[in-house]
């Protein structure tokens, strides 16, 4: 969580450096979401996620080095540098996508879900989303077919109470978003999603249920975007003392009161601290991809 952390506070360096092209979407907050649902997983469960998933490529355990290479479009980044900050993926850790289009990955999340069923592993796959997607199609689509065959997905909301400027309340006549699983016949269940432990045991429980054959279920997980939605969004449209309210339950400030040893808490916060900076420093030293590449690995 803290390495998650500490990378995010270096995408936002790079782009105050004007070193990177397009945008970015920060994880900050949301970090127990991802490294609880992670845990749970075993490291073949195939995982996809959104644009904002930076914090999920780090806890699947890809290289900060080549995550850092690929947000500023150098050779030697995840995808060679031709994706950027909103299409990390690493197939060789089974995660299979950042994805731009709100939703999109749901019906993928869900073949995945199928291509496990078919071949008869007991893999289990697992996708993140945000609480604007549930108003999308390809959700209630992919819900839907996921519970009429009984495949093993998991499907976790990520709740951070925004869909870029819009309060959840805007957008979306039910207040717990868990409830859509009722009109799939699956369990629709709620979780904080700032203490990582319980996101994790959640998780455990979804995905020993889909690995027995169970089929899928839903979880929201309720957290908060501490950061605007993307990079030129100052979040002017917060109610006053929100950010507050949900800095005093940070996850890693939680998961930190929970281990109880501030020394050797410290000391963690350091040591990632001084990794990340090296992994910036490593990845702003590598060339851009050679002209030769233009056009290997681009479909067109
Ligand atoms: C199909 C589609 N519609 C609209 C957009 C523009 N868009 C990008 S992010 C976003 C908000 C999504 O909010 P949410 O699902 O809550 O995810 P969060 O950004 O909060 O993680 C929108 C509308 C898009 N990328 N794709
Ligand atoms: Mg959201």
């Amino acid at each position: 969580m803290v390495r998650i952390r500490e990378f995010e506070n270096g995408v936002g360096t790079l782009f105050h450096r004007n070193l990177v092209r397009g945008s970015t979407h920060l994880y900050n907050g949301q970090e127990a979401v991802a490294v609880g649902a992670v845990a749970a997983l075993r490291p073949t469960d195939p995982v996809t996620c959104t644009y904002r998933g930076h914090g999920v490529v780090l806890a699947r355990g890809s290289d900060p080095v080549a995550c850092y290479a690929e947000i500023l479009g150098r050779s030697g980044g995840l995808c060679g540098g031709k994706g950027g900050s909103m299409h990390l993926t690493d197939v060789s850790r089974a995660h299979y996508g950042s994805h731009a289009i709100v939703g999109a990955h749901l019906p993928i999340a869900v073949g995945l879900g199928l291509g496990a069923q078919y071949r008869g592993t007991d893999e289990v796959s697992l996708t993140f989303f945000g609480d604007g997607t549930v108003n999308i199609g390809a959700f209630h689509e992919a819900l839907n077919l996921a519970a009429v065959w009984s495949l093993p997905v998991v499907f976790v909301i990520e709740n951070n109470l925004y869909g870029e400027y819009s309060p959840v309340a805007a957008t979306t006549p039910i207040t717990r978003l868990a409830d859509r699983a009722a009109g799939y016949a699956m369990p629709g269940v709620q979780v904080d999603g700032n203490d990582v432990h319980a996101v994790r045991d959640i998780v455990a429980t979804a995905a020993e249920r889909a690995r027995g054959g169970g089929g899928p279920t839903l979880i929201e997980a309720l957290t908060y975007r501490q950061v605007g939605h993307s990079r030129s969004d100052p979040a002017t449209y917060r109610p006053e003392g929100e950010l507050d309210a949900w800095l005093e339950r940070d996850p890693i400030t939680l998961l930190e009161r929970f281990i109880g040893d501030a020394a050797a808490t410290a000391s963690v916060r350091e040591r990632v601290a001084a990794e990340i900076t090296a992994a910036l420093d490593a990845a702003l030293a590598l060339p851009e991809p050679d002209e030769a590449e233009l056009l290997t690995d681009v479909i067109g």
